[in-house]
């Protein structure tokens, strides 16, 4: 059953590439798409942006950092309104903003990988992830 639920991951993978969207890498179990993996490990503070590009991403959405790295994201303005929301736990939240400037910031204590969603705008692709080792 896993076996197969994997392989049809990686089978729609393949059909979206065909559609265009290059660039992007990494696919979790649920689908949700990433770019490679940006290492800022060594570093103390992160900028997220949210509203990148087409307004509806955060740039880097895959980062890998240290325990202890705080992750500041900040809004461009662009495409409505945005949130940050880890999907698991929880561990993190913000407010749904669509202010330019707006920042949200959260340190991350505890090893593992933490993926957060745009709660508007998850369907069409706006989520990210984090990998904290140490
Ligand atoms: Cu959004």
């Amino acid at each position: 059953m896993v076996e197969r639920s994997r392989r049809a991951v990686v089978a729609s993978a393949g059909a979206l590439s065909i559609l265009g969207l290059a660039g992007c890498a990494a696919l979790d179990d649920d689908g949700r798409e990433f770019s490679d993996p940006t290492d800022r490990t060594g570093t103390d503070t992160v900028d997220v942006i949210v509203g990148a590009g087409n307004g509806l991403s955060y740039d880097p959405d895959n980062l890998v950092i240290d325990v202890g790295t705080t992750v500041v994201w900040e809004w461009t303005g662009e495409g409505g309104g945005h949130d940050v929301v880890e999907i698991d736990e929880e561990a993190f939240a913000s407010e749904l903003v669509d202010d330019a400037g707006h920042t949200f910031e959260h340190t991350f204590e505890e090893p593992g990988v933490y993926e957060y969603v745009c709660t508007p705008h998850q369907t069409q692709g706006m989520n990210g992830r984090i990998e904290v080792v140490g």
